[in-house]
């Protein structure tokens, strides 16, 4: 419960990372969600993540919505900025935050009810803009927090705790980020640490809108027989794509795989990222091929998970808008009122 504090005491043995900090120092507060709820494991994925990539944790703004998920940024990264906003309102909040300051890494958590339901249209806007976050929605196909309403994600025909059938067909995110333009597009379970620990690490360093839709069953509502996003159900159909490494620059490359089977991508941040292709047929760099490979595969029940899209040089939305490469904050009043002769010059490149 968040009224017991946790211990600052290290561990001796806490391995220190290139920053020196230890995994512990990448936690938050003691988590108030049920015990096996998906969502505790995602926090442990991010932690492991930024643990990994030697991130200063005060470089790092999370940011959230309401719902159990959007709680989840006060179980991690204690030590970095944080921005609980208001249901569905994350990816502006976000927006207008990168704008004002470049320099920070801007992580953003949200549910399927926060950013399928009242914030799609918000989703929406920072996927096509291309906003440069990572943007991770907890996805349990139900509105966890206030006691286990279908979500606008649940599968129709998918069968309630009480046995109601969903009637409605679902918003597919992963299929709506691609169609909107976003330029790095995965899915993975909460489930499968292997598989997201990368997935957090590659989209971290990813210069643009980097969304990963994480099923994360809700325990306590939709973990039953004929729910689709139970902890069984998922493992039953969980189909992997790919698989992927990041490479940090002081890494040797191997090439351990046979020819065809890997892309090796440079990142924005210099690091490179290694997708090993699982389905040769399966080309994640065409996104009008991977949309039709993602819905070809929904229709057969079967839930498509991996780095599911990748354009590594789409750009982002400051590069869109030339913004000012240094934070708001730093400029002067010579800046930011630059004369009259300045804004002359601007009226008339609108003229
Ligand atoms: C404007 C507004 N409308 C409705 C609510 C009530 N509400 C709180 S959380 C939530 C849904 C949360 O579902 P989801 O985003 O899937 O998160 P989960 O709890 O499942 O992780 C709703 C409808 C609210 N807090 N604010
Ligand atoms: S109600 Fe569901 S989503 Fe919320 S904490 Fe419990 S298990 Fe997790
Ligand atoms: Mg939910």
């Amino acid at each position: 419960m968040t009224y017991i504090a946790k211990p600052r005491l290290h561990h001796p043995t806490l391995t220190p990372n290139k920053v020196g900090y230890t995994r512990r120092d990448y936690e938050g507060k003691v988590s108030t969600l049920c015990a096996g709820c998906g969502h505790d494991s995602i926090s442990a994925a991010v932690v492991q993540a930024c643990w990994e990539l030697d991130i200063e944790p005060h470089r790092v703004a999370k940011l959230s919505g309401i719902g159990c998920s959007s709680k989840t940024p006060d179980y991690f990264l204690g030590a970095s900025h944080g921005f609980n906003s208001v249901h569905g309102r994350m990816p502006s909040v976000a927006t207008g935050a990168n704008l004002a300051n470049r320099d920070l890494l801007y992580l953003g958590v949200s549910g399927d009810g926060d950013s399928a339901s009242i914030g799609l249209g918000q989703f929406a806007h920072a996927m096509r803009r291309n906003v440069n976050m990572v943007y991770i929605v907890e996805n349990n196909g139900v509105y966890g927090l206030t006691k286990g309403q279908f979500s606008a994600t649940a599968d129709k025909g998918s069968k309630s705790k009480k046995g109601v059938v969903n009637q409605d067909s679902p918003v597919d995110l992963v299929g709506l980020a691609m169609q909107l333009g976003a330029s790095f597009v995965a899915r993975s379970f909460s489930g499968d640490k292997a598989q997201l620990v990368p997935l957090i690490k590659a989209a971290m360093g990813h210069g643009g809108a980097a969304f990963i839709d994480v099923i994360s069953p809700c325990v306590t509502f939709n973990n039953h027989a004929g729910s689709t996003r139970s902890y069984d159900w998922v493992r039953e159909h969980n189909e992997a794509v790919s698989r992927i490494d990041l490479i940090l620059g002081r890494q040797e490359i191997t090439v351990d795989y046979a020819p065809g089977e890997v892309i090796d991508v440079e990142q924005h941040d210099g690091t490179t990222l290694r997708l090993k292709k699982l389905h040769t047929d399966y080309d994640p760099t065409d996104r009008v091929a991977a949309m039709a490979y993602m819905q070809g595969h929904a229709a057969k029940g079967e839930l498509v998970t991996g780095l599911l899209y990748l354009e590594a040089e789409a750009g982002d939305l400051h590069a869109a808008q030339h913004t000012s490469a240094r934070p708001l904050n730093s400029l002067g009043t010579a800046d930011l009122c630059p004369g009259a002769a300045a804004l002359e010059r601007l009226n008339a490149s609108w003229r």
